[in-house]
């Protein structure tokens, strides 16, 4: 297979009277850098390019600065997005965010054991989030709070297992949302194992697997993409390159732009703007069409930026410089949007306003909830490790049950509370 540059990022001044929602900025034909088109091809494609000019290209609909710009290869999968649905975009990106500003400081005042902050890949998340449908089934590492809200996850679901009343929290199936994934890159495998049973079913659905640019170095990765290549598995890879896998920075993990891992595995590989929304959804819109309509899978890195800590157990001012950050600050994915909408008429102060008193009150929701969540029973341990019965399970069971059942006629010491010496 080959790999073709489709990259058609290509601005002029803006144009007006477009019936779509977001009108975009077009450039003269010949200057357009790239070909080809995303749709119905198996051809293997990627955003190659830039011979040496550094960074590769990216797929960018949106710039930093809010201006809608034309992409012949993706502007279709995002033709019919109303102001309505931009304004929902919006509203997702800054839910995700002020839920997330709400756990880490649950984590601060010791509600939380741990929090993963997504700050700064709303768009991301929220891109590749609502490029599902209902029946596509997403396997998350433990950062996605955006896609979870996407799929319809109640976000207050997601803190049990931060807190460490519960091993996940919510049931997979319901939303077709996995629980989350602490070992790194494990996931990919069991999206492609999934996705190679949704092909087997024949059914009309696909699977997509996050990751992050440090699982790219995992074997099980590298597993997951040869697997989901020879078997043609309907899954997507959607790899968000925040340019931190705790300390270590993207360029000691690889020699060549992630996207193009792809090429040897023989699926193709984009890059895009993982702060521009309409571009990660255009994208991943793409690469889940392709896979429902039986053509394997896609890897797509976005292009993003870890705003804040790894987790709330890290200090990235020991690795990284406040320069790096301020950089990205510009690129913000909520602004971005925000920008465009304002300038298109599409929002009005109304508008963010309600919008931010429905943040507040997630927020309060998220509190509340957290604060009053009841401890578990100790011996739910057991539960859900196997679908059915197992004998261990049942040994390990018994003999916990006695070990709790030992402390029965300890002493009770009325001078601390109750509490048995
Ligand atoms: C198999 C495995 N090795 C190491 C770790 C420790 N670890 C936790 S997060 C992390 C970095 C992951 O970086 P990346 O894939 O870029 O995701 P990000 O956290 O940036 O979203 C590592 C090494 C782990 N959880 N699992
Ligand atoms: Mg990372």
């Amino acid at each position: 297979m080959t790999v073709e540059s489709t990259a058609a990022r290509t601005p002029r001044s803006a144009g007006s009277g477009s019936k779509r929602a977001a009108k975009t900025v077009s450039a003269k034909k010949d200057s357009a850098p790239g070909r080809g088109t995303p749709r119905g091809k198996s051809t293997a494609r990627g955003k190659g390019g830039a011979a040496g000019s550094g960074e590769p290209e990216l797929v960018q609909l949106l710039t930093p600065e809010g201006v809608r710009v034309e992409n012949a290869a993706y502007d279709s999968y995002v033709a019919d997005l109303t102001p309505d649905d931009l304004r929902a975009l919006y509203r997702d990106m800054v839910i995700t965010r002020r839920f997330d500003a709400e756990a880490v400081t649950l984590q601060r005042q010791g509600e939380l054991g741990l929090w993963p902050s997504l700050l700064g890949q709303e768009a991301a998340q929220v891109g590749s989030g609502r490029a599902t449908r209902e029946s596509d089934h997403v396997f998350p590492t433990y950062r996605e709070h955006g896609v979870a809200w996407c799929k319809g996850v109640d976000p207050t679901l997601l803190l049990g297992m931060f807190r460490g009343v519960n091993n996940g929290g919510w049931d997979p199936n319901t939303n077709g949302f996995q629980l989350y994934t602490i070992v790194i890159g494990s996931q990919t495998l069991h999206a492609t194992g999934y996705a190679m049973g949704v092909a087997y079913d024949g059914a009309d659905s696909a699977v997509v697997a996050y990751l992050g640019d440090g699982a790219t170095s995992q074997g099980d990765v590298a597993e997951a993409f040869t697997f989901s290549a020879v078997y043609n598995a309907p899954v997507v890879f959607f790899c968000q390159n925040n340019q931190w896998a705790i300390s270590e920075p993207t360029e000691k993990q690889s020699r060549v732009p992630l996207y193009q891992r792809a090429q040897g595995y023989g699926f193709p590989g984009v890059r895009v703007d993982g702060n521009d929304v309409l571009a990660c959804l255009a994208v991943t819109k793409w690469a889940l069409e392709r896979a429902r309509a039986g053509e394997g899978p896609a890897l797509i890195e976005a292009f993003t930026y870890r705003m804040g800590a790894h987790t709330t157990s890290d200090d990235p001012t020991r690795y990284r410089r406040d320069e790096e950050r301020e950089a990205w600050e510009a690129k913000d994915p909520i602004k971005r949007l925000r920008a465009f909408l304002e300038s298109e008429g599409h929002a009005d102060e109304g508008f963010f306003a309600e919008l931010e008193a429905e943040s507040e009150t997630l927020g309060k929701r998220v509190r509340d909830v957290v604060r009053t969540m009841p401890d578990p029973d100790a011996m739910s341990i057991f539960e859900n490790v196997y679908a059915d019965g197992h004998a261990l399970v049942d040994e390990e069971r018994a003999e916990f049950a006695a070990y709790e059942a030992s402390f029965a006629d300890e002493p009770v010491n009325a001078a601390t509370g109750g509490e048995a010496k």
